[in-house]
């Protein structure tokens, strides 16, 4: 990163405005922080148009453990419906949500291709 004269100056500054907006975030983060999900057929685009706090939200997948499971996979997986990525399979399972577009899937006989899958970008 350029630094000339004057970069201190605009640090401090812009220190401030990310105190500022985290505070201003912090009711939203709040109230936003846990996301529950029925994890089912159908549930891409569950959370489509809502935005979400990377590190700090997370969702919640509710489903019979008996018949579904939680992978996160990378794009690829969730495209090409490859089961390839952690599993978590409790039937309540509270992840955290990474920076940037979170892809997860039911890895379990051909649901991803059912339309179990949800893409969940946050910021
Ligand atoms: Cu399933």
């Amino acid at each position: 990163m350029a630094q000339g004269r004057g970069s201190a100056t605009l640090g401090l500054a812009l220190d401030g405005l990310l105190a500022v907006c985290l505070l201003l975030g912090a009711a939203d983060i709040a109230k936003a922080a846990t996301n529950n999900v029925e994890w089912s057929f159908n549930v891409d685009g569950w959370f489509r148009g809502q935005s979400f706090h990377a590190e700090t939200s997370t969702v919640m997948f509710n489903y019979d453990p008996s018949v579904h499971n939680v992978m996160a996979v990378d794009a690829g997986g969730y495209y090409g419906y490859r089961p390839s990525g952690t599993v978590y399979s409790s039937g309540n399972d509270h992840i955290m949500l990474g920076p940037g577009t979170n892809y997860f899937i039911c890895s379990l006989n051909g649901h991803c291709g059912m339309g179990m899958k949800m893409a969940v970008t946050a910021s």
